[in-house]
């Protein structure tokens, strides 16, 4: 998979994909992520990406000359299969999302910014209009963080067997249940003693009961109830 990502902050984003499993699935060659800063594609000597909304609203919008000429030179080297724009009024993000688009090939995520991007941009190029939860960030650049890191951790070979990411939260839409390592004794909190039993069976029953409990106790809508 490779993911491109137009932001007007690339430093504000950088970090994350320079460590641990984003990092590792770089090197071992499985995910490219590739930072653009659209100031590059700004125009006049002062390089401005953004201006006043018409009709008043308060508040800077990038324009859509910068972006247009940003997605369109990328567009030349390859064909996307989702343009997703980052935005509080996008679709909320789930992990049914992060798995279907993580079958993809080539991804390009577009960071709105300020009040948002000219809708003209959206029209023309946004196939996928997504918001991580509903509070507003002050940049759309954390959401294409956080995307990018629930896309690129499912694509095989990114995980290993201790890691996998078929036991996560709502890969089957219920919660993770508790986990314990050692020591089996601490401060005189002991583990429960069907995860030392070695009884592969008992343990299983056991962490499905306690998932759904959780689920039922803090998400009881993933339980459609
Ligand atoms: Cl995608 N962008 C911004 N600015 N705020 C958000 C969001 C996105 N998702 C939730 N809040």
């Amino acid at each position: 998979m490779r993911i491109d990502i137009i932001t007007v902050l690339p430093e504000l984003i950088r970090s994350p994909f320079e460590a641990s499993i984003l990092k590792r699935a770089q090197q071992k060659g499985i995910a490219e992520v590739h930072l653009h800063d659209l100031k590059a594609f700004g125009m006049g000597k002062h390089k401005q990406v953004d201006d006043y909304s018409f009709g008043g609203n308060a508040g800077m919008v990038l324009r859509p000359e910068p972006l247009f000429a940003c997605i369109e030179s990328l567009q030349a080297e390859r064909s996307y299969d989702a343009i997703i724009y980052t935005t509080p009024d996008g679709k909320r993000f789930d992990q049914k999302d992060a798995n279907q688009l993580s079958l993809l090939g080539n991804v390009l995520i577009i960071c709105g910014h300020y009040k948002g991007i000219d809708q003209r941009v959206r029209d023309h190029f946004v196939t996928h209009e997504i918001s991580i939860g509903d509070y507003v960030l002050s940049g759309g650049e954390l959401a294409a963080a956080v995307i990018s890191d629930a896309l690129i951790r499912l694509i095989p070979g990114v995980l290993n067997d201790e890691t996998s990411a078929l036991t996560d939260s709502f890969q089957d839409d219920l919660l993770a249940p508790p986990v314990y390592t050692r020591p089996a004794e601490f401060r005189g909190m002991t583990v429960p003693d069907v995860l030392t039993s070695g009884h592969a069976k008992k343990i299983e029953e056991w962490n499905h009961a306690q998932a759904l409990a959780r689920t039922q106790e803090r998400r009881p809508d993933l339980l459609g109830e």
